[in-house]
C-alpha cells in the first residue's frame, strides 16, 4: 500500500548528505481558473492564459497546506524535433520554484498569482532535439502554508502548448538535510517500560522502534535540542488512519504541514490517553512530522515510538525506525520559559593565545547589554554530528567566566573563569547522530563585568576539530528566578 523510500547520497562540499526521495504521480489540486489562488493573472487576455493547465502538487490538499520539511520536484518530458527550439514557460508557484531544463538550473521564480506579481515571466527556454526534461523544484515558506504549481510551456510565439501541468507530471519529494533517525531501543525493551506496549495493550505494534536524533537518548538528551522526526509515504487515495504514539516528553503532530494535535508521554500505566490520533491521509505523498520537546533541564531521556495503521488497525503504513523515519534538529534555547535568544556575537579579543586560531571569542549580545548585573546566565550551544561510535571529545577553552559544560544534557564538568587556557575531556564518548553541546556561563563570575568564551572541540587525539566557537552558535540569556 505504501511505497518505500528510495535512498541515495549526494556529495555537497565534501560532506555526504543522506537523502530520501519518494516519487509518485502528481495530484491535481484545482483547475487554473477555480482555485484558492484566484484569477488575478489567470484567464483569457491575462498573463497566464492556458486555462487547461491544472494546479498540481505531490499530494492532495496542498492548497490547504504542505510540509515545510520536504522539497517537491515536479517534472515532465517534452519532445521536440528541431534543435534549438525556443519555448516560453509560464509558471505560477506558491512559494518558490527553481526551474531546471535537462538538469541545468535556469531561473528562480516566486509567487505570481497576485496582481502585479507575475514578473520575470514567461521564461525563455531553448529545447534540444529529442526528449527534454523540464523540472521545477518547488518549496514553500519555512513556516509552512500552501503549495501548488501551475505551468504551461508553449512555443516561443505562444501558439502551441508543448506541456501543461496535470496528473501526467511526476512528483517527487526529498527531505532537506535529512538524517536517518537513530534507533535507541526496541518497543519491548526500553527504559520507558511496557505498561502500555504489547499484545492486548494500547500500543500493539511491537516492531516499532524508539527513535531519536542521537544514540543514548534513553539515558539523556539535551533540553536545548528540539527534534523533528518525519516519515514520508505514498497513499493511492484519501485514507483515514490511526497514529499510535508514545513520546518523551511532548509531541506536536503535523500532517502535510498542518498541525493536528499535541500529546505528552503515554508510557506509564493510565497515561495513554487521547490516542490513537485519527489522521486524514491524502492521495499522493504524505509527510508526517512529529516535533518533540524534551522537558527535562538540563537533560533526561527523550524518544518517540509511533505506529501508523489503517483505521481498523489491520495494516501498518509506517512505524518508527531508522529506515522509514528521518530527523532534523534545531536548538531550542528554552522550550518552557521565556528567554532572550539570538545568534552569538563574535567579540574582538586581541592578544590572547589559543591553539585553534579559527575559533572566535563569543558571548550573547544580550549579556553585553546587561553588563552591570552579575549572575545572568547565558547558554551557548551548538550541535555536533557524529557517524561512528567511540569518539572521545576534548573541549579546549578559555572562559572568562565560570561555566558548566553539558553533552546531550549530561554534565561533563565545570570551567573556572579566568584567562588561562584549559582542556576538559568529556566523561562520555559522543553519541551517534546529532549531539548537543551546551555551555552555561555565568556573567561576571568570578570577575564582575567580564564574560566571553573561545572554544574548540576536538577528538581526544586533537586531530579532528569537531566544532569551534563562532556566531553560528546559539546564545540565549535568562535571569535565574530569585
Ligand atoms: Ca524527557
Amino acid at each position: 500500500m505504501c511505497s518505500p523510500l528510495h535512498r541515495g547520497k549526494i556529495a555537497v562540499l565534501g560532506f555526504t548528505v543522506e537523502t530520501k526521495i519518494t516519487t509518485s504521480g502528481c495530484i491535481e489540486l484545482a483547475n487554473a481558473t477555480t482555485s484558492v489562488w484566484g484569477t488575478a493573472n489567470i484567464g483569457p487576455g491575462k498573463p497566464f492564459n492556458d486555462t487547461q493547465a491544472k494546479w498540481i502538487w505531490s499530494h492532495a490538499g496542498a492548497d490547504l497546506g504542505t510540509s515545510s520539511v520536504v522539497r517537491t520536484t515536479i517534472s515532465t518530458t517534452v519532445k521536440v524535433e528541431q534543435a534549438s527550439t525556443r519555448a516560453s514557460l509560464h509558471l505560477i508557484v506558491e512559494n518558490f520554484a527553481n526551474v531546471f531544463l535537462n538538469g541545468i538550473f535556469v531561473t528562480r521564480l516566486q509567487g505570481g498569482w497576485r496582481t502585479q506579481e507575475y514578473t520575470n515571466r514567461p521564461v525563455q527556454l531553448t529545447l534540444a532535439a529529442g526528449t527534454n526534461m523540464l523540472s521545477v523544484e518547488a518549496y514553500g515558506a519555512p513556516s509552512g502554508g500552501r503549495g501548488g504549481v501551475l505551468a504551461s510551456l508553449t512555443s516561443y510565439a505562444g501558439r502551441n502548448v508543448l506541456a501543461r501541468t496535470s496528473s501526467a507530471w511526476t512528483c517527487s519529494v526529498d527531505v532537506k538535510g535529512s538524517n536517518d533517525a537513530i534507533e535507541v531501543a526496541t518497543a519491548l525493551n526500553s527504559t520507558w517500560g511496557t505498561a502500555n506496549i504489547g499484545p492486548g495493550k494500547p500500543f500493539t505494534d511491537t516492531q516499532a522502534k524508539w527513535i531519536w536524533a542521537h544514540s543514548g537518548s534513553d539515558v539523556s538528551s539535551s533540553y536545548f535540542m528540539r527534534t523533528v522526526l518525519s516519515t514520508i509515504f505514498v497513499m493511492p487515495q484519501d485514507t483515514n488512519a490511526l497514529l499510535s504514539l508514545i513520546v518523551d516528553d511532548h509531541a506536536d503532530i503535523i500532517l502535510n504541514g498542518l498541525y493536528v494535535s499535541s500529546l505528552d508521554w503515554g508510557y506509564l500505566a493510565g497515561q495513554y490517553t487521547n490516542r490513537p490520533v485519527r489522521l486524514n491521509l491524502k492521495r499522493g505523498i504524505n509527510t508526517i512530522s512529529v516535533l518533540v520537546t524534551n522537558y527535562n533541564i538540563p537533560g533526561g531521556p527523550a524518544g518517540l515510538l509511533a505506529s501508523l495503521s489503517s483505521s481498523d488497525g489491520s495494516t501498518v503504513y509506517s512505524r518508527t525506525s531508522s529506515s522509514a523515519w528521518v530527523y532534523n534538529t534545531e536548538l531550542n534555547p528554552n522550550p518552557v520559559k521565556t528567554t532572550i535568544t539570538s545568534g552569538c556575537t563574535e567579540l574582538i579579543w586581541p592578544g590572547k593565545p589559543f591553539n585553534d586560531t579559527q575559533a572566535k571569542w563569543i558571548w550573547s549580545r544580550a549579556g553585553g547589554n546587561l553588563a552591570t548585573s552579575s549572575g545572568v546566565r547565558t547558554t551557548i550551544s551548538t550541535t555536533v554530528k557524529v557517524e561512528q561510535a567511540g569518539i572521545w571529545a576534548l573541549l579546549n577553552v578559555i572562559s572568562l567566566n565560570t561555566a558548566d559544560v553539558f553533552l546531550n544534557g549530561a554534565f561533563m564538568g565545570s570551567l573556572t573563569g579566568g584567562e588561562t587556557p584549559m582542556s576538559l575531556l568529556f566523561q562520555e564518548t559522543l553519541a551517534i547522530g546529532t549531539n548537543t553541546i551546551h555551555v552555561v556561563g555565568y556573567f561576571g563570575i568570578p570577575d564582575l563585568g567580564r564574560a566571553g568564551l573561545v572554544a574548540s572541540l576536538t577528538s581526544y587525539d586533537g586531530r579532528n576539530v569537531l566544532a569551534r566557537t563562532s556566531s553560528t552558535w546559539t546564545c540565549s540569556v535568562d535571569v535565574p528566578e530569585v
